[in-house]
C-alpha cells in the first residue's frame, strides 16, 4: 500500500546506484586504495516534504510502511535504521529538516555485496538535499552515509561504498585514496566488459566476521607501530609475518592488495586486459587464503569464471562471507560466459565440492 500523499508529479525524485568493486578489497578501513564501478541497478526515493516533524516511510521491497518523529530516532528498527540514521546524522551535523513522506524502491539486490545500503543512504541524502536545500557536496554526502552505518546501524564499514554510490559511474572505475579522499575516474577499456554473478549467499556487515577482520587489522597496525596498514610496504612483510597467526596473513593481504590496485590502474590505462585479469585472480587468492573472507560457493564461481576462455580474471567482490563475484571478460562475451558459469554451477550437487 503506497503512502497516499505521494502522487505522481508531487514528489522529489532521487536515485543512487549500487557498486561493484573491481579490486581493492578490505583496504578502505586501512587507509588504502579502492577501484569501484557503479552498477546499472539503482535505489530510487520519492520524497514529499511535510509541515510537521513526522517521517513516514514506505519500502516497496519490504511492502511495509513505518513512521517516526524527527528527534526521536531509536536504533534497532531493522531497515528503518538506515532512514532514521540519515535524519539523525543530518541533524547532528547542523542540517535543518522538516518531516517528510518517502517511498523507497530498489533494484540493488540485498546482501549481494553490491552496496544496497549505500545506495539507500546516498539516494535518500540526495532526495533530502533537494527537498530541503541542504548545502551538501557529494563527498560530504558520502561521509555522512558512512557515519549512518558506523554510528547508527552498527556496521563498522569503510568509505568505499558510499563514495562509489555518490561519485562513480558505469563507464569508469573510481580510483579512490581512502586516506586523502583524492579520487580520479579511470575509463574502462572498450575491449572489456564486467560480469557480476550473485552467489545467492547473503552477507551482513553488522555481524561478526567483518568486525573481526577490521579489529585484526587495527591490532596488527598497533603491534607494528603504524597508524594504519596503509603505511606498510612489501619490505615490511617479513616483520609482519612474525606476528601471531593470523595477523601476518591479514597484513600481507592488505599490503599486496593496495599494490594490486595501483597496478590495475596502470593496466586499465594501458588497456592491458590479460595483466588486469592476473591481478584480479591474485586478489581472489589473497582474499581466500590470507584474508579468509571467501566461502566455498564463491571459490567455485570464481574458479568456473577463470576457466572461461573469454574471461581475463575473476574474484570475490565486496565484503565477502557471501555476496557476488566480478569477472572481466572480452567485450561481447560477458553474457555468454556468465550463463556458462551459472549453468555449470547449477549442475553441481554440492556447489562447494
Ligand atoms: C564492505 C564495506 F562496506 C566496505 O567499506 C569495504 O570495506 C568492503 O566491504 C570490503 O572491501 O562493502
Amino acid at each position: 500500500m503506497p503512502i497516499p500523499t505521494i502522487r505522481p508529479g508531487t514528489a522529489i525524485l532521487a536515485r543512487a546506484p549500487g557498486r561493484v568493486n573491481l579490486i581493492g578489497e578490505h583496504t578502505d578501513y586501512n587507509g588504502g586504495f579502492v577501484l569501484p564501478v557503479a552498477i546499472p541497478q539503482q535505489t530510487t526515493v520519492e520524497v514529499v516534504p511535510r509541515e510537521d516533524l513526522r517521517v513516514r516511510v514506505f519500502s516497496a521491497d519490504m511492502n511495509e510502511e513505518r513512521e517516526y518523529v524527527l528527534g526521536q530516532e531509536k536504533e534497532g528498527q531493522g531497515w528503518l535504521d538506515y532512514v532514521q540514521g540519515v535524519t539523525l546524522l543530518l541533524a547532528k551535523n547542523g542540517y535543518l529538516l522538516r518531516g517528510f513522506d518517502v517511498r523507497i524502491g530498489s533494484e540493488v539486490p540485498l546482501g549481494s555485496g553490491l552496496s544496497s545500503s549505500a545506495a539507500l543512504e546516498v539516494s535518500l541524502l540526495r532526495g533530502l538535499r533537494q527537498a530541503f536545500g541542504l548545502q551538501l557536496d557529494d563527498v560530504k554526502l558520502a561521509l555522512l552515509g558512512q557515519k549512518v552505518e558506523t554510528d547508527f546501524v552498527g556496521a563498522p564499514v569503510g568509505i568505499m561504498d558510499q563514495m562509489a554510490s555518490s561519485l562513480a559511474d558505469q563507464k569508469a572505475a573510481l580510483f579512490l585514496d581512502t586516506r586523502t579522499m583524492q579520487h580520479e575516474r579511470v575509463p574502462l577499456p572498450e575491449g572489456m566488459e564486467l560480469i557480476v554473478i550473485d552467489s545467492g549467499v547473503a552477507h551482513q556487515h553488522a555481524a561478526g566476521d567483518y568486525k573481526v577482520r577490521r579489529a585484526e587489522c587495527e591490532r596488527a597496525a598497533s603491534m607494528l607501530k603504524v597508524n594504519q596498514l596503509r603505511d606498510l610496504t612489501e619490505a615490511d612483510l617479513p616483520k609482519a609475518m612474525a606476528l601471531p597467526e593470523p595477523l601476518g596473513r591479514r597484513v600481507r593481504h592488505v599490503v599486496t592488495e593496495n599494490a594490486r590496485v595501483l597496478a590495475s590502474v596502470d593496466a586499465l590505462r594501458a588497456e592491458d586486459l590479460p595483466r588486469l585479469g592476473q591481478l584480479l585472480n591474485a586478489s581472489h587468492e589473497s582474499q581466500s587464503r590470507d584474508y579468509e573472507v571467501s566461502i566455498p560457493e564463491i571459490d567455485l564461481l570464481v574458479k568456473l569464471a577463470q576457466q572461461e576462455p573469454d574471461v581475463y580474471g575473476a574474484r570475490l567482490t565486496g565484503g565477502g562471507f557471501g555476496g557476488s563475484i566480478i569477472a572481466a571478460a572480452k567485450a561481447g562475451s560477458g553474457a555468454k560466459a556468465a550463463a556458462q558459469v551459472s549453468t555449470i554451477q547449477a549442475r553441481r550437487p554440492n556447489c562447494g565440492g
